[in-house]
């Protein structure tokens, strides 16, 4: 697809990021959240997810019917063109609480899977995320690029937690192999947010297990044309079963080190 082809995908994603966002602003206080758990008791989806996504899904393919659409909280749509990868809210339990780290994830990928549009909206602070590819990654028409941390024990490193409980309590085991080897650990809970925050230099490192294409896509795309990587232990590519990123000089070292920690796939 040509460069004026991105563009117009970043554009459209744009216009419906914007008004899922300010949705999202609008439904967040006064009103009843109508919260439900979905696969544990501690995964929470509330009617703003919902109504989101519904925003979200009728502008894109309103403008482009013959895409497709892969989303958390709907069916998919299939097609042989675009296909839309969206989270309406990414972080939800931060939205639930207020915790000001949620955000509002697009992302267009073309028929072989590649991914040529990204954009994270910060929510809270409506800071726009964005990159198309080969085209650089911005926050809020600034250029951005990842840090150059050279070294782990330098590395402010973040990651999450599943849902389940048994996953949750091997994933704290893996942490304390890590916490003596970098310089912190953060714990944001959005990870689209947390692939931001790589590409911006806000972190140097991020790691997590069970994320799905909707949580990584988006951030992906700006990570690497950020300057960084993101992959998993065995692939070039982000899976669900880990989504390894860093700038590109401490992301061999934090993938050994995840290694030696017993970390498996
Ligand atoms: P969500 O808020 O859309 O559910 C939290 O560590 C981050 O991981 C969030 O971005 C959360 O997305 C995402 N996530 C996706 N699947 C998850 C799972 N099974 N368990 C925990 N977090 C998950
Ligand atoms: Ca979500």
């Amino acid at each position: 697809m040509t460069n004026l082809g991105t563009y117009e995908l970043l554009n459209l994603a744009q216009r419906a990021g914007a008004q899922a966002a300010e949705h999202i602003r609008q439904s967040r206080y006064g009103k009843d959240l109508e919260i439900q758990t979905k696969s544990s008791p501690t995964d929470m989806v509330t009617k703003v997810d919902k109504e989101t996504e519904t925003i979200i899904k009728e502008i894109l393919l309103g403008a482009r019917p013959r895409d497709g659409f892969l989303g958390e909280e709907s069916d998919e749509v299939t097609s042989t063109e675009i296909t839309w990868v969206v989270d309406p809210i990414d972080g939800t339990t931060n939205f639930v609480y207020g915790f000001p780290v949620f955000a509002v994830s697009i992302a267009a990928r073309d028929s072989s899977g590649t991914t040529l549009a990204g954009l994270v909206i910060d929510v809270y602070h409506d800071d726009h995320f964005y990159a198309t590819l080969e085209g650089g990654s911005f926050l809020n028409n600034r250029s951005i690029s990842v840090s150059n941390t050279i070294s782990l024990s330098q590395a402010l490193v973040s990651t999450g937690f599943s849902y389940d409980r048994a996953t949750r309590v091997a994933q704290a085991n893996t942490l304390t192999h890590l916490i003596g080897e970098v310089r912190d650990i953060r714990r944001a809970g959005a990870a689209s947010l947390d692939l931001c925050y790589l590409a911006a230099a806000r972190i140097d490192g991020y790691y997590e297990i069970g994320l799905w294409p909707w949580d990584y896509e988006a951030g992906t795309l700006i990570v690497r044309e950020a300057g960084g990587v993101v992959a998993s232990l065995d692939s070039d590519q982000p899976r669900q079963e880990l989504t390894l990123a860093g700038n590109p000089a401490i992301f061999k070292e934090l993938r050994e080190l995840l290694l030696a920690s017993g970390l498996t796939i």
